[in-house]
């Protein structure tokens, strides 16, 4: 046995020296420091006569005698940090706000921007003027919160409950409404599902709908900008900031993710909402161990769990998170957000088929993450009903003035629906554009092409 380990250990050893000779080569610049590896430099081992072993992740396992079997039961539930309770009543007694009464306003401004704007947009869906939208009711103060700690540079993925990070990051009225509506100025062309929100700009790449995409290509994305710095260390380093449900957690990609992000020791914050649901399916039907941080623990990633209706807990825990995922060169941290879809999944869903509406009303009066900050604010007296009152008006003002202005713009070239897949239209693509064309022509009554840039002429060769 002790041959065999040494043996394993040596050829663990052989296998990082060659790897990092190649990295070197390549790169000219150091390895990336490896972490959890202080005592298991070589991989498993155990010395003769020794009371425990190390293996990675378990490191000095002690052999006990005694056979008894783990049982979670057995074990607290991990905690959930908040800085401000309920009633917006600060609770750490630690606690200072890091930023100036300006700025906490503006945070706030921000939640009731999206919120706000998910009202109107759910009802501009409910009148057929929208064919799809994503509320983020009751999930503010995480969205907004984690995206006000991070660098201007940080990259981030989401999932589509997020518009909140959009908006502290500098995404405008307009650019959801171009988006929404697919209009000649939504950078996508019209050709993602409403809410599929991105910008290259602000560094946050388009959401998809397949469901937990975006968890391995953060953890890609980290170890790229990680690897970039090392490179060029007049880079500064950054990390990824990555969004996600509960339900998303429960895809095959998290566990990938999270893995090669802690075996890779890669810079990314990953931030996960649990809301108690993925559409129909509560959380109750979707796991049985101590939520999505419990997780994180399982692989070798440091965790916290916060109150997700409490925007001052979300900010410190972030705030401390892109600390750690800098740290040494780099390493992923998980962030569960404790929060309560209050709202329907999506406008495709009626939730009140599979949960009561007293219990979404119970979570309506005792908490919500909005009212949190503005009671916190009161407390503070920096803001009073007549600031709620204009900020409300002023804020409806805005969003119904974007709306209606990229609802009437143009939507995009019906020609644009064959560019962009190679770089140079193929012959095939170049037979099927002439074949619309031809089609348009022959049943002009049948198609109104006028809300189309060009009409039917983008579809000339
Ligand atoms: C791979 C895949 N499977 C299923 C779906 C359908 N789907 C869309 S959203 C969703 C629930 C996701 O729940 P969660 O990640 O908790 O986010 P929440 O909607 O609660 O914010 C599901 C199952 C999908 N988009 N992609």
């Amino acid at each position: 046995m002790k041959n065999r380990l040494a043996s394993v250990t040596r050829s663990c050893g052989q296998r990082q020296l060659r790897h990092g000779q190649r990295l070197l080569a390549v790169n000219s610049c150091p390895l990336p420091q490896r972490r959890h590896v202080a005592s298991f430099e070589q991989g498993p081992s155990q010395r003769p006569d020794s009371q425990y072993v190390s293996f990675p992740g378990a490191v000095k396992s002690a052999f006990c005698h005694t056979m008894k079997f783990e049982s979670p039961q057995n074990y607290p539930a991990l905690p959930t940090y908040r800085v401000v309770d309920q009633h917006g009543v600060v609770v750490d007694p630690d606690f200072q706000p890091d930023i100036s009464d300006e700025e906490v306003m503006q945070l706030y401004r921000h939640m009731l921007t999206v919120s706000i704007m998910d009202i109107i947009m759910y009802d501009a869906q409910r009148q057929g003027r929208l064919s799809f939208y994503i509320v983020s009711a009751g999930e503010e103060a995480v969205a907004v919160g984690s995206a006000s700690c991070l660098s201007k540079d940080d990259v981030i993925f989401s999932q589509y409950r997020e518009q909140g990070v959009f908006a502290q990051r500098g995404f405008k009225l307009s650019d959801f409404m171009n988006q929404l509506f697919a209009n000649k100025h939504d950078p996508g062309k019209g050709r993602n599902m409403p809410v599929h929100y991105g910008s290259k700009e602000l560094h946050i790449h388009t959401i998809s709908s397949p469901l937990a995409t975006q968890i391995p290509q953060a953890s890609g994305a980290a170890y790229a900008l990680k690897m970039q710095h090392m490179q060029d260390p007049s880079i500064p380093p950054r990390v990824v900031a990555c969004y996600f449900g509960d339900g998303a957690a429960s895809e095959g990609d998290f566990h990938a993710a999270l893995n090669i992000a802690a075996t890779k020791s890669c810079p990314v914050i990953f931030i996960c909402r649990n809301n108690g649901f993925a559409i129909s399916t509560s959380t109750l039907e979707q796991y049985r161990g101590d939520g999505i941080a419990s997780r994180g623990l399982g692989y070798g990633i440091e965790t916290i769990r916060v109150d997700g209706n409490d925007i001052w807990a979300v900010r410190e825990a972030t705030k401390k998170a892109r600390e750690l995922a800098l740290k040494d060169g780099g390493q992923p941290v998980l962030i569960e957000a404790m929060t309560y879809r209050v709202s329907h999944h999506s406008t495709s869903d009626d939730s009140f088929a599979y949960r009561a509406k007293v219990e979404v009303e119970d979570w309506k009066r005792r908490d919500n993450p909005i009212i949190r900050l503005r009671k916190w604010m009161e407390n503070k007296g920096i803001w009073d009903d007549n600031k709620e009152k204009e900020a409300r008006e002023s804020t409806r003002r805005e969003v119904l003035k974007e709306f209606s202005k990229a609802e009437k713009e143009k939507k995009p070239p019906i020609r644009t629906m064959f560019e962009d897949v190679y770089e140079e239209m193929t012959p095939d693509n170049k037979a099927q554009m002439a074949q619309l064309r031809e089609h348009l022509e022959r049943y002009p009554e049948e198609y109104d092409v006028g809300d189309y840039v060009g009409g039917r002429d983008s579809l000339k060769p």
